[in-house]
């Protein structure tokens, strides 16, 4: 063979801005991949069906007990194939600057030919699925297109989940309309003699965006948010950039509607970090009575000004992809009865009858399981039988708090947006920014414990503003810019209050102080009484603190609950000498973002300090 003939591989050309004809890129796709068979996805029942009997077959999927769990499957991962993977994620924005200090960036064109090296013939001995997809409802101004190619027939099915699959999608981006492409591959072709696996993967990950391209390319996993491309990569990474560049906000978010006793209606997006309680909020029973709350989304929120000066947001997702441990009839009772049929387990254990279980689903373990790895377990094996990280997949409609309008094109508008983290310490349970500025202050401070739903150190501080450290496809401190800027195309009456919440202090002996779930109806039926306040322009129910207005005394509904006041005082309290410590690490943590950091943050700063200093 002559250096001529040696054909060097390359991902297909893309060009920003340019309509890119789906049926020739699928063609490059799989020149470069080298599939054995193309299909295009209709997003069918049928289609879906014959899918999951396939996995079925192969030993990807388990069926539960159809009586216990009808149409109900367990997927067993590879067990080094369980979490996202931040390490291996990449923005390959054109210059570093633009992907910013908290990213992973490679060059465009570097990674390029190193992902080409790894797609070449990747798809070798499978199918090659081609899924078109919206993300929000099909045609809604507030959507936004895709197609993913996947080689993995669980990646398939869990699109048609969590995102709108099918021709509807499809017949919009013929006729032309802006879409983002985005190919996986489970990077383990087959060769005829090699028997395949339940769940195929690769050592090597790379997680990459293009965000001038709006491509992604992902490899090597087959795992949530590192395959399901619908998800963090393009509604929040992608679609971050995208936001940016047209005026709006893809966030990650939980949306949910909340009705007081006299019937006034409320729509709060809140902001935790990954595991920190986002489905279990959307899904709140409040214990409060006369309140009532509706789930509009549970991961991802997508927020638009619109021309009445407020802010209008959609979840653009159709499905949850919820951690299952501490999901049980105790504290989240709306989930457990969302999972009667038609679920995807990934990585809970299996009982002896054929139904699922998982830590905190019940107070006592059963006498006897198969945990997530396969293995025999009972309560004495002294390890977990679910995976930490382990999750399930259902569709929206199957929720029983579903608000009749979740389908909505239009979206909600937005009356209050929440940001949280995981805080054994430092800060108090609910705190209400003092203005718009202060509130992206707070979310841009957001530090949390980490979790297991992405690799790492489990417990370890961490920064992770707006919840975004992981998923933001562009510089942090533009991000902040951009909230400000946001801020101020909002009118004065239609601009969301802000509010800080931490559902995870815990007392010196180590247990929580606030019991959480159902009870943060308190905290919700706070929030809504200063939105009411504001509309009058009171600061009627709060104090203010030093991080912000805090419940008057009395103001926060904790009768029946059996605090004591010195928990209660300790639930608020706020060290003066802890929170200047904080303020240094604010400071340290802002440094890396040099000019870029907006200069009203800085401020904050400074007043933050300046107030911890004052009686
Ligand atoms: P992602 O899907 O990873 O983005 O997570 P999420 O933010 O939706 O978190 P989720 O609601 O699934 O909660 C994660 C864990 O936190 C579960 O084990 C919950 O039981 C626990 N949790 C949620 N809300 C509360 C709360 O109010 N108090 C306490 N103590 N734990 C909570
Ligand atoms: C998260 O980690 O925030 C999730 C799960 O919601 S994943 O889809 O894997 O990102
Ligand atoms: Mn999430």
């Amino acid at each position: 063979m002559t250096a001529t003939s040696v054909r060097v591989p390359h991902l297909p050309t893309v060009e920003p801005g340019r309509p890119l004809d789906p049926y020739a890129w699928v063609e490059e796709v799989a020149a470069l991949t080298e599939p054995d068979a193309v299909v295009w996805c209709d997003g069918s029942d049928a289609e879906r069906d014959a899918l999951i009997a396939g996995m079925v077959r192969t030993g990807t999927l388990l069926p539960l007990d159809p009586e216990l769990r009808p149409r109900s499957y367990l997927a067993r991962s590879d067990p080094d194939d369980v979490a996202r993977v931040e390490s291996r994620t990449f923005i390959c924005s054109d210059t570093a600057d633009e992907a910013g200090p908290t990213n992973n960036w490679r060059e465009p064109a570097v990674m390029r030919a190193e992902l080409a090296g790894a797609f070449a013939g990747a798809m070798r001995g499978r199918t090659m699925y081609v899924v078109p997809f919206s993300m929000g409802p099909v045609g809604s101004p507030l959507a936004q297109l895709g197609i993913e190619i996947t080689d993995s027939p669980y990646v398939v099915v869990s699109m048609g989940v969590m995102t709108r699959v099918g021709t509807g999608a499809l017949d919009l981006i013929v006729a032309g309309a802006p879409y983002v492409p985005a190919v996986h591959s489970v990077g383990a072709p087959l060769t005829s003699s090699d028997e395949d696996v339940p769940w195929p993967c690769n050592r090597t990950k790379y997680i990459s965006h293009f965000p001038t391209t709006r491509e992604i390319w992902s490899y090597g996993s087959g795992y949530g948010g590192n395959a399901l491309l619908g998800k963090k990569c393009f509604a929040l990474r992608i679609a971050s950039v995208i936001g940016r560049d047209e005026g709006w906000l893809a966030e990650h978010m939980l949306l949910e509607r909340v009705t007081s006793p006299q019937g006034r209606r409320y729509h709060v997006a809140a902001a935790f970090p990954s595991a920190c309680g986002k489905t279990n909020f959307a899904m709140l029973a409040p214990t409060l009575p006369g309140w009532s709350v509706e789930t509009l989304g549970d991961d991802i929120a997508w927020l638009r000004p619109g021309d009445d000066g407020r802010l209008w947001a959609i979840n653009p997702e159709a499905g949850f992809f919820g951690v299952a441990p501490g999901t049980g009839v105790e504290t989240n009772p709306t989930a457990v009865a969302m999972l009667a049929s038609d679920v995807i387990f990934t990585n809970v254990a299996l009982t002896d009858d054929g139904d699922v279980w998982w830590e905190g689903l019940t107070p006592t373990a059963p006498e006897h399981l198969t945990d997530w790895t396969g293995q025999s377990w009972t309560p004495s094996s002294g390890r977990p039988a679910a995976h930490p990280n382990s999750r399930f997949t259902v569709a929206a409609a199957q929720c029983p708090t579903i608000a009749d309008s979740w389908e909505d094109g239009a979206g909600v508008p937005v009356d209050a947006i929440v940001f949280g983290g995981r805080r054994a310490t430092n800060v108090p349970l609910v705190t209400r920014a003092f203005d718009w500025q202060h509130g992206v202050f707070m979310g841009a401070t957001i530090a949390s414990e980490q979790t297991a739903a992405a690799e790492g150190t489990v417990g370890e501080l961490r920064r992770d503003p707006f919840a975004m450290l992981p998923f933001c496809g562009y510089d942090m401190a533009d991000h902040w810019a951009h909230w400000l800027r946001v801020g101020e195309t909002l009118s004065s009456a239609g601009r969301p209050l802000v509010f800080g919440v931490n559902w995870f202090r815990k007392s010196a002996s180590g247990s929580w102080l606030w019991p959480g779930f159902g009870e943060n109806s308190r905290v919700l039926a706070w929030i809504v009484g200063q939105v009411e306040a504001a509309r009058s322009g009171s600061d009627e129910g709060a104090v203010a603190g030093p991080v912000g207005l805090r419940p008057a005394p009395g103001a926060l509904d904790v009768s029946g609950l059996g605090l004591s006041d010195d928990d209660l005082a300790e639930l608020f309290a706020v060290d003066r000498a802890a929170w200047q410590a904080e303020a240094d690490r604010t400071e340290e943590f802002f440094a890396q973002f040099g000019d870029r950091l907006p200069a009203p943050l800085r401020t904050q700063l400074a007043a933050l300090r300046h107030r911890l200093t004052r009686p």
